[in-house]
């Protein structure tokens, strides 16, 4: 990736976190670590490598997102609103009266979502049929899903775990948001999740474990992804909950947080005086 491109990439990741505390600051609260972990993926697939067209976003021959940690929808609310898939003033109604941007994600309500998600598990299991379906279909699209590691304690995930390889999804291209915490604690507590890379691979996915805040690394890992022709991808990112915003990054009861403007005005002045 040249320079040019990874900084203007970063800069976006920048501008969706901001987007994503500013959105949440003004609600009041809402679940801004495992928003603040997959922003930079999200950059990256939005900003570089998924095909779409935000002023159609039902286009056949686009990529699909599917946010199966569908609590982070506000992280992909300021995403497609920069991308310009709606308005970005339509932020300000997240998760209230009549808006089109509920807390978690809605594939009738908001233009771009490509899949209902909420209940854990349930989402990776619907990228699994999207991908078999467009591959069933000759189709050239592909599917990339985004889990969390606390979801990761759902059975369902591990019996897609083993669907997708007997399918040969190599259509699919996952990630595992591994931020180590979880709704009420951290992962090794509430469900030892082990060597997370081994365990994919031992279902005989391609797996690649990378730095989730690298955006070079983990464009380079999706590259090798693509270039897989037989295996579903599983790409395990380490990352830091509430990364980026200074008074949730890291610390213990992260997950869902009640701030208000005040405090998100400041923790985008940090953001930006860290470049
Ligand atoms: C089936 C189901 N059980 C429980 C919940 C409640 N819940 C919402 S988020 C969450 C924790 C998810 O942790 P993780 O996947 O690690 O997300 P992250 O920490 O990245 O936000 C839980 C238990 C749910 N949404 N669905």
């Amino acid at each position: 990736m040249d320079r040019a491109l990874l900084d203007t990439l970063k800069a976006r990741a920048r501008e969706i976190r901001k987007l994503t505390i500013e959105e949440i600051g003004n609600l009041g609260s809402g679940h801004i670590g495992g928003a603040m972990s997959i922003a930079d993926l999200l950059a990256l697939l939005y900003y570089h490598r998924m095909k779409l067209d935000p002023s159609n976003p039902q286009w056949e021959g686009r990529d699909r997102l599917v946010v199966s940690k569908g609590h982070a929808g506000p992280v992909v609310y300021a995403t497609l609103a920069s991308k310009g898939f709606f308005p970005v003033d339509w932020l300000k109604t997240l998760n209230q009266g009549g808006t089109k941007l509920p807390s978690h994600c809605d594939r009738v309500l908001t233009p771009g979502i490509d899949m209902t998600a909420g209940s854990l598990g349930q989402g990776f299991s619907a990228a699994l049929g999207m991908a078999l379906g467009l591959k069933m279909d000759g189709k050239p699209n592909t599917v990339y899903t985004i889990i969390g590691d606390g979801e990761s304690d759902e059975g369902q995930i591990w019996e897609g775990a083993l669907f997708a390889p007997a399918r040969g999804l190599s259509n699919l291209v996952a990630f595992t948001d591994f931020n180590k915490q979880q709704l009420d604690g951290y992962v090794k507590d509430v469900l030892e999740l082990g060597d997370l890379p081994a365990k994919w691979a031992a279902f005989g996915w391609f797996t690649q474990s990378v730095d989730g805040h690298d955006i070079e690394a983990l464009d380079n890992a999706v590259e090798a992804a693509l270039a897989q022709k037989e295996k579903p991808s599983m790409i395990v990112m380490n990352t830091i909950k509430g990364k980026g915003c200074s008074f949730a990054e890291g610390v213990e009861k992260n997950h869902s947080m009640v701030f208000n403007m005040e405090k998100a005005k400041e923790a985008i002045a940090a953001l930006e005086a860290a470049v």
